[in-house]
């Protein structure tokens, strides 16, 4: 199977064909890692190109989320797959005013199959929701995601108001998405920044072995 053919369904919004193909590719051997990483992702870059193109507009990026949906759903058990030990309680969501789903899904994925438990708060999440998610199921860790740099502020706000509630910084808060870098998560105080779903796995389990 062409990874090609795929990271094209993607970007013509073919949830049918992305999946059917996707399940192709899985039955031929490719792993699973690589039809994420090098046909559904960069499928979902290209049609960011065309959308700051003016070539595509809210509906295509509807429709190709949808499809990507529909490949992750089957690639989910192979992400998932191995034997590991329990990891820790995490809260993930993407914080208010954005409403990117994928990444972060992705991120909660990749958390539930390196052996944390994981509540996923969805999108548009105000801060004090993420607060009471942490008191609620004694988690000690947090992850952020963001999409849009107008929701930057609100992943500060809630950096914050988790330190607030732990100020002894027990609860370990790690931050993505594409507006976000290091030094900004340095700058707002988060324990990390996760570049994409495996680091902020490799991030996660370093923080809470040093916890
Ligand atoms: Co929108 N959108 N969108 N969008 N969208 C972007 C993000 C944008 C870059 C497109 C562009 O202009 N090129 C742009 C943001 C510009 C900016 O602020 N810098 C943008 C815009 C402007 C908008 C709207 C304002 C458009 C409008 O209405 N005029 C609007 C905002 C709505 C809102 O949130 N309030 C909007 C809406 C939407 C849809 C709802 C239609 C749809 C999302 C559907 C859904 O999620 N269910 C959508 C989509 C699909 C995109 C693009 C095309 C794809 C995003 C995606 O899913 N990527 C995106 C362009 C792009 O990214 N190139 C775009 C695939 C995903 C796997 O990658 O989410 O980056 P990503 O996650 C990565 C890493 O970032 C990281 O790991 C993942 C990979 O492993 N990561 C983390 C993410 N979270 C992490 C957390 C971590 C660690 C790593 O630790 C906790």
């Amino acid at each position: 199977m062409d990874l090609e053919t795929i990271k094209q369904r993607v970007v013509d919004g073919d949830a049918k064909g992305t999946a059917a193909l996707a399940q192709q590719a899985l039955d031929e051997g490719m792993p699973a890692q690589s039809i994420l990483n090098d046909a559904l992702i960069h499928g979902m870059g290209v049609v960011g190109e065309l959308f700051e193109k003016n070539e595509y507009f809210v509906p295509e990026l509807l429709l190709a989320a949808r499809a990507m949906y529909a490949a992750l759903d089957l690639l989910r058990p192979h992400l998932q797959a191995g034997d590991f030990e329990a990891a820790g309680k995490a809260v993930v969501g993407t914080v208010q005013g954005d409403l990117h789903d994928i990444g972060k899904k992705l991120v909660v994925i990749m958390l539930e199959g390196n052996g944390f438990e994981v509540v996923d708060l969805g999108t548009d999440v105000p801060p004090e929701r993420f607060v009471e998610a942490v008191r609620e199921n004694g988690s000690q860790l947090v992850g952020l995601s963001a999409l849009l740099t107008s929701a930057l502020p609100a992943m500060e706000q809630t950096v914050r108001a988790i330190r607030e509630y732990d100020p002894s910084m027990k609860v370990k808060v790690i931050v993505g998405g594409a507006p976000v870098t290091q030094a900004f998560a340095d700058s707002i105080g988060a324990d990390g920044f996760g570049r994409d779903a495996s680091a902020a796995v490799t991030l996660a389990r370093r923080l809470l072995g040093d916890a």
